[in-house]
């Protein structure tokens, strides 16, 4: 297709630039700017509303592109192959022109908003500027293709199930969890702290792993779990916390997303984020709440966890 074609073009001028990024640097865990946690949650709303929007089908695709990309990674600075950065970049100019543009702009505009005008200079000193530019023009170029095969409306909304087993259980466990759900401070900038000890490439391999579930999980699904997430950021409070009503509903969807994957690829993303995440992490965030409302909210989990196993 025309977007694959122009996706090669760009990876002719991109590709030194992509080898000269350290991607393992920690600086990408930052915010790009000062911490806003209210404001990034307005950007990232707008993100979900354009994942929301976009071809499920195209989602898909372009998460298997990045799984693929992860194991064509060499050399010290984490790039993946020459081919492979064409296909994730021609991926992402697919889902792009999926969603209409006011979707990508909106984005672009939220994200703008939370980043400080220096970080780009920053970003580009520690490269090789020429190749920077010469990239950015490719870009322009590619975004051209883009724009000509953009759709104009969105994809119809997902189809939400009712009545299943999982939203009944998804009562239980948020009247269970809610309490608990207060007492976490939503707004904290811990979420954002390094994990001590692991390096990015331990990290990547644990994402990686959430990227295969996601890859795997119904496309219908998936859309109405983010529709739920944008509904439940439209009720926060001062704190950040969702309505029960919301609460539910995000469980609910989410619990129907798990169940339509296999068990194994579930314990996969459990098994490897529990060897980068140590004890010490979990100790912390329970002695931040009330530790009665916590374990409420782990036997809520366990009950529910029955129902989505006996409908995978
Ligand atoms: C950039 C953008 C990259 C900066 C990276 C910041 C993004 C951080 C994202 C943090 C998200 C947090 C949530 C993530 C989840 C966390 C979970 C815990 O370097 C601009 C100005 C605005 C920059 C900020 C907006 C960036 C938007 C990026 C898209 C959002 C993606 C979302 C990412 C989130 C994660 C995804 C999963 O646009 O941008 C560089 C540009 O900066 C440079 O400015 C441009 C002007 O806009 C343009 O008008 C023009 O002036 C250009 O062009 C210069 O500079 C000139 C000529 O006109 C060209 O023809 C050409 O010759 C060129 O020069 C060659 O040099
Ligand atoms: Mg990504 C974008 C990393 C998985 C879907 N993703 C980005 C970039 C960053 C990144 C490079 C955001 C910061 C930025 O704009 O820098 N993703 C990244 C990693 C992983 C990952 C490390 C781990 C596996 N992503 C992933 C998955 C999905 C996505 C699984 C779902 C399928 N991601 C996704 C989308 C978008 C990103 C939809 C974006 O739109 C955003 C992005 O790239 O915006 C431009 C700048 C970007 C780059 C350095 C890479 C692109 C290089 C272009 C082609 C040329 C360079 C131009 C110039 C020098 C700088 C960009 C200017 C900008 C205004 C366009
Ligand atoms: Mg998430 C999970 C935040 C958008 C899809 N998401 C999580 C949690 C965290 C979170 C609370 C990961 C950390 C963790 O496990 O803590 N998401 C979060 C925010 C936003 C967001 C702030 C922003 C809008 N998500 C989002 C979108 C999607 C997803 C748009 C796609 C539709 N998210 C998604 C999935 C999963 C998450 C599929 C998870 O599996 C993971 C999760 O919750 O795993 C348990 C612990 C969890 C909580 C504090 C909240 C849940 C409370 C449960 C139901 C009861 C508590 C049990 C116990 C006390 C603690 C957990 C024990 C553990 C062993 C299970
Ligand atoms: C400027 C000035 C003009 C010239 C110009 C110019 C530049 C405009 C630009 C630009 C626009 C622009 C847009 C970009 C948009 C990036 C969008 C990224 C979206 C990320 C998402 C992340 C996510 C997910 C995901 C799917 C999930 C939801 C999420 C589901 C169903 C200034 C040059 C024209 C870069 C959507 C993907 C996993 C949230 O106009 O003179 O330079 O860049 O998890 O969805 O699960
Ligand atoms: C524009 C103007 C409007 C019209 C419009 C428009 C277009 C917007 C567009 C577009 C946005 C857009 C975004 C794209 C982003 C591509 C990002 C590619 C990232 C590739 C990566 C590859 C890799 C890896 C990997 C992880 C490793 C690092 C790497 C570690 C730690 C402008 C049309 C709406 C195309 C990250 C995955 C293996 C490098 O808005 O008027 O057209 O395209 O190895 O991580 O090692
Ligand atoms: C300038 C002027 C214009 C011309 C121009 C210009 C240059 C702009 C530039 C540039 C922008 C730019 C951006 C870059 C962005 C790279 C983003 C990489 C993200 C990598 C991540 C990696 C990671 C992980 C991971 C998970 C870990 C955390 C991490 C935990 C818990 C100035 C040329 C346009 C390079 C997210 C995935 C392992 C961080 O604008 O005139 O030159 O470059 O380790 O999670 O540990
Ligand atoms: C234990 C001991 C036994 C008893 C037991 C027990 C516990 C097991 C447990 C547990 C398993 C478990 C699993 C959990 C899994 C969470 C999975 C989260 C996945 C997140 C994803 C994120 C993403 C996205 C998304 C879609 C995108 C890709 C991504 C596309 C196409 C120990 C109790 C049985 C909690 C997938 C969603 C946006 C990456 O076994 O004796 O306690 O918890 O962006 O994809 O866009
Ligand atoms: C298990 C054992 C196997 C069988 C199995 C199994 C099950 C795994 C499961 C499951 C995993 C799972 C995960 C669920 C997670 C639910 C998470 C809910 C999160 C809700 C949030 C709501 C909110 C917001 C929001 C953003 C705000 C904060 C809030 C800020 C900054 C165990 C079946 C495979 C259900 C986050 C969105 C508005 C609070 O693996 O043998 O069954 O379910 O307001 O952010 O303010």
């Amino acid at each position: 297709d025309e977007i694959g074609d122009a996706a090669k073009k760009l990876g002719d001028a991109s590709y030194s630039f992509a080898k000269e990024v350290d991607w393992n640097n920690g600086i990408f865990l930052q915010a790009p700017g000062k911490f806003q946690p209210l404001q990034a949650l307005k950007a990232i709303d707008k993100m979900i509303e354009m994942g929301a929007a976009a071809d499920p089908k195209l989602l898909k695709e372009a998460a298997e592109a990045h799984h693929k990309a992860i194991g064509s990674i060499s050399g010290p600075n984490g790039v993946t192959s020459r081919a492979d950065w064409d296909a994730v970049n021609a991926a992402l100019g697919r889902v792009v022109a999926s969603v209409p543009k006011a979707k990508v702009m909106a984005v672009y505009d939220s994200v703008k908003d939370i980043t400080d005008p220096k970080v780009p200079a920053y970003m580009k000193s520690l490269v090789n500027g020429p190749d920077a530019e010469k990239a950015y023009q490719a870009f322009l170029e590619f975004k051209d293709v883009v724009a000509k095969n953009q759709v104009t409306t969105a994809s119809a909304p997902a189809v939400v199930p009712s009545g299943d087993k999982i939203g009944e259980a998804a009562k239980a466990l948020s009247d269970a969890s809610y309490p608990f759900i207060k007492d976490i401070d939503w707004l904290s900038d811990i979420y954002l702290k390094p994990l001590t000890g692991k390096t990015a490439p331990e990290t990547l391999k644990a994402i990686d792993k959430m990227i295969v579930m996601g890859a795997k999980m119904d496309g219908n699904l998936l859309k109405a779990a983010a529709e739920a997430h944008h509904k439940a950021i439209g009720s926060i409070d001062a704190n950040g916390v969702t309505s029960a009503a919301d609460y539910e509903a995000v469980n609910a969807a989410l619990g129907r997303l798990v169940a339509s994957v296999p068990k194994s690829t579930v314990m996969d993303v459990y098994n490897s984020m529990a060897k980068v995440v140590d004890s010490t992490v979990t100790n912390n965030m329970f002695s931040k709440v009330n530790p009665l409302d916590a374990m409420a909210a782990a036997k809520g989990f366990y009950t529910f966890k029955d129902v989505v196993e006996a409908s995978q």
